[in-house]
């Protein structure tokens, strides 16, 4: 920042001027007032990224939305991608005489930050929101069914803590015979988590979704890309604020349209985050999203003669033996070690890269590299 615009920042909207109300109904609790008590200086106003660019933010201090950026001292503080903001983050901004643009000098403490593993060759965490408390996670009835890989998506959400709901959508593509079919199959996710069969085509299980949401918090919209996220955003919205995907007929595949994460709250007062269908969902460094995503499996564990049973080759695993006796399901077994031997895979690999990293201050190169490419 130049000296013109340091001197330019002292008459600013304080942050006793933001709107609490507004800022109340963009998810700003008790919670986040109460942290936010020590990092507030005269100066500063709170605000929520509501969109992430290549180096600037979208934020909304309530009313307004400015487009901020990282101040000097904020980037060079930057250890990993996880310091950066992201969008669903709260921070506390300087805003200029005349409101166009502001500074964002740091983020107050997440309550929640949805992360995968990066897609590219490094090993790193790349952020999907922050502060989210119910996660949809959404497949559709056709060739994008599958159990396995909604397993991976509620390890990860459980890994944050935040309440994932789990949706099936374009029920209008298969008979009713066949939703009960799939209906079945889905029990088990079914009784842990609300479960919300919907079309958006016919409107079916959209009013019951609808029922669900409450006031004040944080959803986000996670599934691959086509499954119908963006449409019924558009539809909880009630307009066609978003582009929806084309599929392509063929592999039924999605393109990706949705190529930002966005957040916009609804009139009902649901806050709502759009992302981009994710090709790979890779998790690391997870250990109670796992075992709350296989509770059934834990629940054996205790009964291994080995306290650090891997539940793969060990004698007396109670485990393997539920399994055998088919108690267990194999496929979910199956799942449950193919995810744990990739998280600790991953794991070993960003130590090592972390000791490496050490010395130099790569991290930061790499990950303004990385964003430029984006
Ligand atoms: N048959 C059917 N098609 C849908 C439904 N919801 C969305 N679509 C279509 O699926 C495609 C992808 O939708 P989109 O919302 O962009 O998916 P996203 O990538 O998950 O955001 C679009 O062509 C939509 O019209 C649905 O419930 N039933
Ligand atoms: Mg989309
Ligand atoms: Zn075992």
């Amino acid at each position: 920042m130049s000296s013109k615009q340091e001197e330019q920042s002292k008459d600013i909207n304080k942050f006793s001027e933001n709107d609490t109300k507004a800022l109340e109904q963009l998810g700003f609790d008790e919670w986040f007032q109460d942290k936010s008590k020590s990092y507030i200086k005269d100066d500063f106003s709170i605000a929520r990224i509501i969109e992430v660019n290549r180096s600037s933010y979208k934020v909304c201090g309530g009313h307004s939305t400015i487009i901020a950026e990282l101040s000097g001292k904020f980037v060079f503080n930057i250890e990993n991608s996880i310091d950066y903001p992201t969008v669903g983050d709260w921070v506390f901004i300087q805003c200029f005489n005349d409101k166009s643009t502001a500074i964002i000098h740091g983020i107050l403490p997440r309550k929640s930050l949805l992360k995968r593993k990066d897609p590219g060759k490094a090993v790193e965490f790349q952020l999907i929101a922050a502060n989210i408390d119910y996660a949809l996670a959404m497949q559709s009835v056709d060739s994008n069914f599958d159990l396995n890989r909604l397993e991976r998506y509620l390890v990860m959400i459980n890994e944050s803590e935040i309440q994932p709901i789990v949706v099936l959508s374009k029920t209008d593509l298969i008979s009713s015979h066949e939703l009960s079919k799939i209906n079945d199959k889905m029990k088990r996710f079914n009784n842990k988590y609300l479960f919300f069969p919907i079309s958006n085509v016919t409107s079916y299980g959209i009013k019951a979704l609808q029922n669900e949401l409450k006031s004040n918090q944080t959803y986000c919209l996670l599934g691959s890309s086509g499954v119908g996220k963006t449409t019924l955003l558009n539809i909880l919205l009630g307009e066609n604020l978003f582009e929806v995907n084309e599929v392509r007929e063929k592999d039924n595949k999605g393109r990706h349209t949705t190529t930002k994460r966005h957040l916009i709250r609804l009139e009902s007062g649901s806050i709502f985050i759009d992302t981009p269908g994710m090709r790979e969902l890779g998790n690391f460094a997870i250990g109670t999203g796992l075992e709350e995503t296989f509770d059934e499996i834990v629940s054996y564990s205790s009964q291994c003669r080995f306290n650090d049973c891997t539940h793969t080759h060990e004698k007396c695993c109670a485990v393997k033996a539920a399994v055998e006796q088919g108690i267990i399901d194999e496929n979910i077994y199956k799942n449950f070690l193919k995810i744990q031997k990739e998280s600790a895979f991953y794991e070993r690999s960003l130590l090592d890269k972390r000791r490496k990293d050490k010395a130099s201050s790569k991290i930061h190169r790499n990950y303004m590299k990385s964003t430029r490419k984006k």
